[in-house]
């Protein structure tokens, strides 16, 4: 995963490396490689004021650092930028999803999941992975079709249903997406279904109208999590559509999808430090078991190759 923004670390390390004249790491190598370091990370699809941040965290902390001529000079620098990468997302917590939903559900159920997230980027096969390792668990869900915008998008989850074993409530072509995840809550609320997993349209950030449709279903399914599901592969425009998500409604977590066929991965930066949730999973394939848990240090170690 993420092979090229592994690759631009790997590089800048290795630069870093045979560019230590003394025993310290030293302002003029440093600021220089850095600006190396900023070009490739915003060819990798880490957003501009994103690529900024990391710049500064990393010349901040990087001049200075005692690099001992016969020691494991390698390791000492990848730390170093370790610790200055994680810094930039430091107070964004690692979340155990499963746990916190599971521990929710001794004080309430159902637990209400809600998706949201532009067009095409994986919210229904996302919500239909969450269903399955949910159920593996012995904990069925109800569906909520609560995209009534695009055709075919009821019967692309009814489907889902139909192979889960999972029931589906949906509405009309064009019905009120917001009493649709109204209505799946009473269902579960009155058969013992302890989830509810809410699937919405997709939608361009700047359609005023969807947008706030969004809002509406979120005031009136009052989820407990609303989960903004996003590309792996979005680039700059990653920072705009954060950007008009957060003033509509409101998101506890992510899930980065398409994992597995993109190499770049630069956009999971962006959204981390500009929605300063956590990433409670990643998307890596199309199959129902292809999710797996997000954590920031191993995320970061990996990119710096620890
Ligand atoms: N390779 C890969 N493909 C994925 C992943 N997640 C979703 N997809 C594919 O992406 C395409 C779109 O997925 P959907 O789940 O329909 O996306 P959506 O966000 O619900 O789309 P709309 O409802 O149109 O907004 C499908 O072909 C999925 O199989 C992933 O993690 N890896
Ligand atoms: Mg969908």
């Amino acid at each position: 995963m993420f092979e090229r923004l592994r690759k631009t670390f790997s590089r800048f390390v290795d630069s870093l490396v045979s560019a230590v004249k003394e025993d310290a790491l030293g302002e003029k190598e440093v600021g220089q490689l850095v600006e190396d370091l900023y070009m490739s990370l915003v060819e990798n699809d880490v957003a501009v004021e994103v690529a900024d941040a990391i710049s500064e965290s990393l010349r901040v902390r990087l001049v200075g650092v005692k690099v001992p001529r016969f020691g494991d000079r390698e390791a000492t620098v990848k730390r170093a930028v370790y610790e200055a990468l994680l810094s930039v997302i430091g107070d964004i917590p690692d979340v155990d999803f499963e746990k916190e939903a599971v521990a929710l559900l001794d004080k309430t159920r159902p637990v209400v999941v809600m998706f949201l997230g532009p067009n095409g980027y994986g919210k229904t096969t996302t919500l239909a992975k969450m269903a399955y390792l949910f159920r593996a668990r012995g904990l069925q869900s109800v569906l909520a079709a609560a995209d009534t915008f695009r055709a075919g998008a009821r019967e692309q989850l009814e489907e889902h249903g139909k192979r889960l074993g999972l029931r589906v409530i949906g509405g009309k072509y064009g019905a009120d997406p917001a009493s649709v995840a109204y209505d799946a809550i009473q269902h579960a609320a009155s058969r013992g279904v302890p989830l509810v997993l809410i699937d919405t349209a997709g939608r361009m950030h700047t359609d005023k109208n969807l947008m706030e449709e969004l809002s509406k279903i979120q005031r009136v399914a009052q989820p407990h999590f609303s989960i903004f599901v996003f590309d792996s592969q979005l680039g700059n425009e990653a920072l705009e559509i954060a950007r008009y998500y957060s003033r509509y409604v409101s998101i506890d977590g992510m899930i980065a999808t398409k994992v597995d066929s993109y190499p770049k991965g630069g956009s999971i930066l962006t959204f981390l430090h500009v929605f300063r949730r956590p990433i409670y999973y990643l998307g890596v394939g199309q199959r129902y078991e292809d999710l797996v848990k997000f954590k920031k240090e191993e995320y970061v170690a990996q990119l710096v190759g620890i």
